[in-house]
């Protein structure tokens, strides 16, 4: 129990260790993999002890199916406090007319959106995933392909940007239900003006997926697609730095539609531990600091996406605005899972990725993602970058197979392990 408060009954680690050993031992390896290496997925982040507080609290025990004021449980009167607390701030933050806290994840909150405004047939508009869509916008293997009628868009071969003129084509000739907007591996701003005119144009749902940059929005340094936008679906966990989870904002005339939807249509009972770690990162995401984390990422992304293009790599739209890269690593003779195995092998956390018109399949890949949030968490800088970029550029070239190879992936290792050193994760 923590010291500072007799009502807080919250993560003890001895607890567990007495009554788990083994998942103990898992929690604490894992805290010493992201304190000993350097984290560059670019979907994730390293959340604040407040919202692991709220995260790890007596919270999680309560049933709360429903809304606040409306719940299929008595005693909910506590959690609906949570819940109506975040729910103003994600209206504030965003500047949205309505928001929903509850979807346990940024797939489930994708799914509540087809299940508000589509009938299974219907056809879908969205970027391609092999060209930094998501899986949750039209790929064969999910729902969303299976149960819907996919019209993809893609980026152009020669800048990588998307093509806006193909967009309204292809919304003219196919007449969607649904345009999406957003993707997991696209550096660059969308244009969420030109998507609302072109599905105005042609009466569809504008719904952007901002799962990726909402935290950018969320810190004012990016513009925000919540004033052109239907519906906003987001994971909490990446930019925002909130606890794993999904949510969604939107115009008031959707409300209820998205709010059955995500309740009773394909949830049950809310997580309102999560919900309350919701609300607690949106108040964090709200503040000055915050909002110079949310500038210094995009500045460390730029950097390092320089950086490595200088040790060789191609950055897929010459660079980046956000913070992402995706890299092809073609011109290094290096294929993304080579790149991911080895830099795993050096303490460098990052994933193989496909590259728009990749000769490669997607489990080889010729392209890594990089993204900047979890090390500008740590406090790292553009003085920091070039030393990144040259350690992830002699990891990925090194050949595993041999001893040379092996020496230098210890060196890179041991540099890492010095440079984060200097940037604790989680230091007390
Ligand atoms: N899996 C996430 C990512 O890494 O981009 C998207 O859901």
């Amino acid at each position: 129990m923590a010291a500072d408060s007799q009502h807080f009954w919250g993560p003890d680690y001895d607890a567990l260790k007495a009554v788990d050993p083994e998942i103990a031992q898992v929690v604490d390896d894992e805290l010493t993999r992201l304190r000993g290496g350097l984290q560059l997925i670019a979907s994730e982040n390293l959340t604040s002890p407040a919202v692991l507080a709220a995260l790890g609290s007596t919270l999680s025990n309560k049933y709360a199916e429903g809304y606040p004021g409306r719940r299929y449980y008595g005693g909910c009167e506590v959690v609906d406090q949570a819940e109506l607390i975040g729910v103003e701030r994600a209206k504030k933050l965003f500047g949205a007319e309505h928001a929903n806290l509850q979807p346990h994840s940024g797939a489930n909150a994708n799914l509540a959106v087809y299940a508000a405004f589509c009938q299974p047939g219907d056809k879908v508009l969205a970027m391609s995933l092999p060209h930094g869509g998501h899986l949750t916008h039209g790929a064969k293997v999910s729902f969303s392909g299976k149960w819907f009628e996919p019209v993809p868009y893609t980026v152009r071969e020669d800048d990588g940007l998307i093509d806006y003129d193909q967009v309204r084509d292809l919304a003219l000739e196919h007449r969607p239900k649904m345009i999406v907007a957003g993707a997991t591996a696209y550096p660059r701003l969308i244009d969420f003006e030109k998507f609302r005119a072109i599905a105005d144009e042609v009466g569809a749902i504008l719904w952007v997926d901002a799962a990726h940059f909402i935290g950018l929005v969320a810190g004012q340094a990016i513009p925000s697609p919540v004033p052109h936008a239907d519906v906003v679906t987001f994971t909490t966990h990446k930019v925002l730095r909130g606890p794993r989870g999904g949510m969604l904002v939107s115009r008031a005339e959707h409300a209820k539609a998205l709010d059955k939807a995500v309740f009773p249509f394909l949830q049950g009972g809310p997580l309102m531990h999560a919900v309350a770690a919701k609300a607690t990162a949106l108040a964090e995401a709200a503040t000055p600091d915050y909002q110079a984390y949310a500038r210094q990422v995009i500045a460390n992304a730029q950097a390092l996406t320089s950086a490595l293009e200088t040790q060789g790599m191609r950055a897929i739209s010459g660079g980046t605005d956000t913070h992402l890269a995706l890299l092809d690593l073609q011109p290094l003779g290096v294929t993304g899972k080579e790149a991911e195995a080895r830099s795993g092998l050096a303490g460098i956390t990052l994933n193989k990725n496909a590259i728009p018109y990749d000769p490669q399949p997607p489990m080889t890949a010729s392209g890594i993602r990089v993204g900047s949030p979890s090390i500008t968490t740590q406090g790292m800088t553009e003085a920091e970058m070039g030393d990144v970029a040259r350690l992830i550029a002699t990891a990925v070239t090194a050949d595993e197979s041999t001893d040379v190879g092996q020496k230098t992936l210890g060196e890179v290792r041991e540099e890492v392990g010095t440079l984060v050193s200097r940037f604790p994760a989680y230091a007390r």
